[in-house]
């Protein structure tokens, strides 16, 4: 038997809020380059195809699926590559995008930001982007290069880590101490079947239950009870409270018997404390108090001292077992319910929103290493470099050409390159050189890079 696994009884009974995945969405295929050779018909031209797009991975909501368990339990997902390009202007296919099924209320990260929460069932998001297939040699035919020796590799899809977190999405919640009688309640008032006994903490995990009443519906969760300290991480009930962060109103149910030795009141106060010590929006919630178990002969007494203390708090007697008081309780909760608005917990960041992962920035960084290398960071040009396919010569002037256009040469040299000194971007390094322009030549291009692979390697 393992030990580690059983430690965390979220894994032992399946319902698993959070995830952390690695995402490879398709790499673009490569464009290719070719000419037209055909009998009797002489210089017939570039006819190299494009590259396919390569897959990209979505994630989609659904109200069919209550755990992240599916998702954590396979975490690498990655979506096909395009397919090359070929002669005869022949284009390859595309990767296939892959879908993967979250619960609603499944909230993405990466790198700590939000990217998206995801609410609504059937709502889809990109969440890593297949690369664009390189375009083949017909692309760069121009008046002045008609045979064109030149095509682009397929642009690397998206890959990262992303943390997926489950937030339970349910209009009311039922909070209180442990045997209070939650999960009994949501048992009469909706066609979830949650565990019932007579000992605290039966419930593990949340339950989620539609509520129909007089043609109105709502969803309730019933959370495993919370004890003094469990904002503090005691019991089983931090690990649960997040999930009722976005419900619209709390019912909190008390047991008139207390718990243990704690009288109603206390338990009132302790659950109230724990509620606002785990997250002050907790405690701005819209709480009905309700005292449970109305057959018991206390609970009278119970409801009126109760309802003499917290006078600012609406008040019920229910009894779920002699279903006494649960319909004035769910008249009450129907009534309220359309007047409270949602609040906007998880806000994307804005660039993120998209999908594409963090800002592609225009620019490039050059910063010096130890060793005396030039490093080259900036999305744009290291995905030109990975683009490129260094074995034609034309890939090589035309990297050379955007070297110079944007600025690159001067920075290095601003920088303190020397002829001679490395130059890395991504996994490409290059030697550099301004021999050209000491030389005084008023060549195409001013400086000159040799793939550092390809002298030394
Ligand atoms: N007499 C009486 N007993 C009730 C009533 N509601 C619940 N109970 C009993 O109280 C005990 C606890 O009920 P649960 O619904 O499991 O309580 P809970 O609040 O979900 O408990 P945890 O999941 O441990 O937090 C069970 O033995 C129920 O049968 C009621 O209206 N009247
Ligand atoms: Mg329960």
């Amino acid at each position: 038997m393992t030990t580690t696994k059983i430690r965390d009884h979220r894994i032992f009974s399946g319902f698993i809020d959070t995830a952390h995945i690695y995402l490879k969405a398709g790499n673009g295929g490569n464009g290719a380059c070719s000419f037209r050779r055909e009998k009797f018909i002489p210089y017939g031209g570039p006819d190299g195809g494009h590259g396919g797009k390569g897959g990209s991975i979505w994630l989609e909501a659904s109200s069919n699926i209550t755990t992240l368990s599916e998702v954590a339990s396979h975490p690498h997902i990655s979506a096909t590559d395009g397919c090359k390009g070929q002669s005869n202007r022949k284009d390859g296919s595309n990767g296939e995008d892959k879908t993967i099924y979250v619960p609603r209320g499944t909230v993405v990260r990466r790198d700590g930001a939000v990217m998206v929460d995801l609410k609504e069932d059937g709502q889809r998001f990109m969440v890593a982007r297949g690369g664009r297939g390189g375009r083949g040699n017909t692309a760069f035919k121009t008046r002045f290069n008609t045979a064109p020796k030149i095509s682009e590799n397929g642009e690397p899809g998206d890959e990262f880590e992303a943390r997926l977190e489950l937030s339970v999405l349910a209009d009311v919640g039922l909070v209180g101490m442990p045997n209070a009688g939650k999960s009994t309640l949501l048992s009469v008032i909706s066609s979830a079947r949650p565990k019932i006994a007579a000992y605290p903490f039966t419930t593990l995990n949340p339950n989620i239950g539609m509520v129909s009443h007089k043609g109105k519906h709502f969803a309730a969760a019933d959370i495993p009870g919370l004890i003094e300290g469990a904002h503090d991480g005691k019991g089983l009930g931090v690990t649960f409270l997040k999930h009722i962060l976005r419900t619209k109103m709390l019912i909190h149910l008390v047991d008139p018997r207390g718990f243990g030795d704690m009288k109603p009141e206390k338990a009132v106060r302790v659950i109230e404390n724990e509620l606002k010590d785990y997250h002050p929006l907790l405690a701005k919630k819209l709480t009905v108090l309700v005292v449970t178990k109305a057959d018991l002969p206390e609970s009278e007494q119970v409801f009126e001292t109760l309802r003499k203390k917290f006078k600012k708090r609406e008040i019920f007697l229910i009894s779920s077992v002699a279903n006494k008081g649960v319909s004035r309780l769910l008249d009450h909760v129907i009534k309220l319910l359309p007047t409270i608005k949602e609040e906007e917990l998880y806000q994307a960041a804005k660039e993120v929103q998209t999908g594409l992962g963090p800002p592609v920035g225009k620019g490039f960084k050059v910063a010096v290493d130890t060793e005396g290398v030039f490093n080259v960071t900036g999305a744009r040009i290291e995905k030109l470099i990975s683009m490129t396919n260094f074995a034609q010569p034309d890939s090589w002037e035309r990297v050379h050409g955007v070297f110079k256009t944007i600025g690159l040469d001067k920075a290095l040299k601003k920088a303190g390159a020397v002829q001679g000194d490395m130059v890395r971007i991504r996994d490409c390094e290059f030697q550099w050189s301004d021999a050209a322009r000491k030389a005084g030549k008023p060549g195409k291009f001013a400086y000159k890079y040799k793939k550092y692979n390809e002298e030394y390697g």
